[in-house]
């Protein structure tokens, strides 16, 4: 039975050693929670860092340590202090964690990290393959394992692998300063499908695949040479009904079934009932905003002292990643700065904020998020934040008012709230007057919205349409592809040409026989190419046909030694064996002068572009162009063009990168068939890579053998996933003459 393996750098446990005693137990995060329907009755596994590094554990325990992890259906990938030094505290929390939220400042590049990242990614890797079989499916996620997505695939080239991206994904414009930029996106496309959790960091994304790696992107789909990868939206949940049913439950408690920190609560709001309590709960990270927020809090107090004694700021943060230096620093900037608005506002009987440095039992934190009236959360980014969907849940009266950061990803969904931007003092304070202001009605209408989008789209759902998606992906990979040339096919069609009387080969050039080059007049074929081609081409009963869309001159001097036939642009020019061109079609060229001058327009106003004049037709190329502004510009040129053609014997093609207009009767397809009049091939092969070449692969009879380079949708029998796949094929041909 197929499984899912999940994948994040920390397991969804605790584990404790005292006195040479283990304790294992799960830890309930969402993540934990969303999955939680795969990750049930041993169909799924889940592999990750049990959080104690190989010199914190006894090494008699380390079995112990296996054996209880796999009962929680767990397998734990062991680190030494260095590589968690290297691998987390250095390149994940030092580089790419300021990088992707847009702290460039803080942003390192030591290559020891590096090193040593890739090296942890690889173990993570490594672990998963050691579990995986056919059929399974692999979700990776978060910033720690960018790598590993391409190192499975590697291995398993078949398998099903989905990654998402918990942070943000920052613009191309900052992305572009990593140094391992390539590798990075290289990585995480092993994925079939990438996740994040709003559409600008999937547009960020898109933007850097596209003009880092130069791949072809449409709309949400990237197409690399033998995969279409998916990037999407997936907008993360939180387990709503655990949030609202410990609501509930707390209301109910008893003073006596209270917490201690409830009932200290309790007291405040007993002292001082029309008194606020403004909740901000957070790791401490300078992503969150935290200093901003302690200052906005400060002006709003110097510029509104009538709240002076009637709102406190309670403030719970949470320890985190103490190693990095810049929280270190961020730790002695906040005491600094509680300290002093503390000791600026303080009266005898009334201190501003009350700041807790911990983390706090699941219990207390649903004490705050009940007793407080309004949610302060000032990220200056955040990839979602779900401390936000959290407090509304909790609201079990609806009442209460969230201010929010627009930098936040949560803001995206959460209009209702108070959306700030929390570098806007004067916003915040304004927002701060607002909600503590704000009728009640008015409060429940906002959390009413909120609570029944967020009951909805749960982590559950989440993370169900996440692997719903990733599932489609395999299907919609099976269901457009044609048959993959296997060694068993490969010899299948050797043995046809081995006892075949009369064959012909149509082959096309560019991304078939050679790879593409950034300029077409750097894909000369190569020594080996052409002995290969020359040998196919002197067998006696061998026809080869190289069939191009390039022009005559280039294709004729390329191959002016070696005496193989060519159809040149598309069908309009022919070279027999050991003859001169000829033109083959009747066209007229007439239409050019007219065409001419509007693409002409196109390349002044775009950057990189180039208008190739050729015999019989034009062709528009965007190749070097910026990559959306060639998609956008190429778009409104084919239309304007087809506009000007229609019922005039024209056509526009869109190939790949290029526009090219010309005469409908030309093309590959009629270029081919013409080859077969009075002929009686009984091997007919045709393979190309291009859109072009579906003309071939229509047209030819249907016993022909047509094969697609690359996967993508195609009206051929079969494909090949390169061009040294096509060599291969083509070296076998000539090894059965
Ligand atoms: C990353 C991204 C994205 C907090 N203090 C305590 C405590 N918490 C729990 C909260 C909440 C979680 O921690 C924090 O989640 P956030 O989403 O707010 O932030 P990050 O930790 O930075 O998470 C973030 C998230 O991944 C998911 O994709 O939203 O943008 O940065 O669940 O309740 N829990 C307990 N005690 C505490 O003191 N028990």
């Amino acid at each position: 039975m197929s499984k899912t393996i999940i994948i994040s750098n920390r397991l969804p446990l605790q584990i404790n050693i005292e006195d040479n005693n283990l304790e294992v137990t799960p830890s309930v995060g969402g993540l934990a929670t969303g999955l939680k329907s795969f990750h049930k009755d041993g169909d799924s596994i889940w592999i990750g860092w049990s959080g104690l590094t190989l010199e914190e554990i006894p090494e008699n325990l380390l079995e112990d340590v296996k054996a209880k992890a796999r009962k929680e259906d767990c397998v734990a990938v062991n680190l030494t202090t260095e590589e968690i030094d290297g691998f987390y505290y250095g390149f994940s929390n030092r580089t790419i964690w300021p990088l992707f939220h847009y702290f460039m400042e803080y942003t390192e590049g030591n290559t020891a990290d590096w090193e040593t990242y890739k090296a942890v990614n690889r173990k993570y890797a490594n672990e998963i393959l050691k579990h995986y079989e056919e059929g399974d499916q692999i979700w990776v996620h978060d910033y720690q394992l960018l790598l590993v997505p391409n190192m499975i695939r590697e291995v398993a080239p078949e398998a099903v692998i989905g990654f998402f991206n918990h942070i943000p994904f920052p613009s191309y414009e900052v992305f572009r300063t990593l140094p391992w930029r390539n590798e990075v996106l290289e990585g995480v496309l092993g994925a079939d499908l990438i996740g994040f959790h709003t559409y600008d960091y999937e547009r960020h994304f898109l933007s850097s695949v596209s003009r880092i790696l130069r791949h072809q992107v449409n709309f949400n789909e990237i197409t690399l040479q033998d995969r279409i990868v998916k990037v999407d939206s997936f907008p993360m949940g939180i387990d709503y009904t655990k949030f609202e049913n410990a609501a509930k439950e707390h209301a109910k408690n008893t003073e006596e079934q209270s917490t201690e920190l409830q009932r200290r609560l309790d007291d405040h709001l007993k002292e001082t009932p029309d008194a606020k309590l403004i909740l901000s709960i957070d790791r401490l990270d300078y992503t969150k905003g935290i200093a901003n927020r302690i200052r906005a809090f400060e002006y709003f107090l110097d510029h509104h002292p009538e709240y002076i004694e009637k709102v406190r700021l309670v403030m719970l943060s949470v320890p985190s990643r103490s190693n990095v230096p810049q929280y270190q620093r961020l730790k002695r900037e906040i005491d600094e700065l509680v300290g002093r608005i503390n000791g600026k506002f303080s009266t005898v009987s009334w201190t501003p904020i009350w700041y807790f440095y911990r983390s706090m039992p699941f219990k207390n934190l649903i004490d705050l998020y009940a007793s407080c009236d309004i949610a302060l959360l000032t990220p200056i980014r955040d990839g979602m934040n779900l401390v936000a969907k959290e407090f509304i849940a909790t609201r079990a009266k609806q009442t209460g008012v969230l201010i929010l950061s627009e930098m936040a990803g949560a803001a995206h969904e959460m209009n209702e709230a108070l959306i700030i931007n929390p570098n806007n003092f004067e916003q915040i304070s304004s927002a701060l007057i607002q909600a503590i202001k704000m009728p009640v009605e008015e409060q429940q209408q906002r959390n009413k919205v909120l609570q029944k989008r967020l009951k909805r789209y749960s982590v559950e759902k989440w993370a169900n349409d996440f692997m719903e998606t990733l599932q489609n992906t395999r299907t919609h990979r099976d269901s457009f592809k044609s048959t993959k040339v296997s060694s068993k096919v490969s010899n299948e069609i050797v043995e046809k040409f081995k006892s075949a009387k009369s064959r012909i080969l149509f082959l096309d050039y560019d991304g078939t026989l050679v790879n593409f080059t950034d300029k077409p007049e750097n894909a000369k074929p190569d020594k080996t190419l052409l002995e290969l081609v020359h040998r196919l081409n002197q067998s006696k009963n061998t026809d080869v046909v190289l069939i191009s869309g390039r022009d005559k001159d280039t294709l004729g001097t390329w191959w002016q030694d070696i005496p193989v036939e060519l159809i040149s642009e598309h069908g309009v020019w022919m070279r027999q064996k050991n003859s001169d061109w000829e033109l083959s079609e009747n066209v007229n060229n007439e239409w050019m002068s007219t065409i001419r001058p509007v693409i002409e327009t196109f390349v002044d106003r775009t950057p990189g572009t180039f208008l190739e004049d050729k015999n019989y037709s034009l062709a528009w190329h965007y190749r070097k162009a910026d990559p959306q502004l060639g998609e956008i510009r190429a778009n409104e040129l084919s239309n304007v063009l087809k506009e000007m053609v229609s019922n005039h014997g024209l056509s526009v093609l869109e190939g790949n990168k290029v526009l090219e207009i010309k005469n409908s009767e030309v093309n590959k397809g009629n270029a081919a068939n013409k080859k077969l009049v009075g002929k009686d091939y009984d091997f007919i092969f045709a393979i190309g890579d291009d859109w072009t070449d579906e003309f071939m692969f229509k047209e030819l009879p249907e016993e022909a053998i047509t094969i697609k380079v690359g996967i993508k949708k195609t009206n051929a029998r079969y494909y090949v996933k390169n061009t040294d796949k096509v060599r291969n094929i083509l070296t076998s041909f000539s090894e059965n003459l």
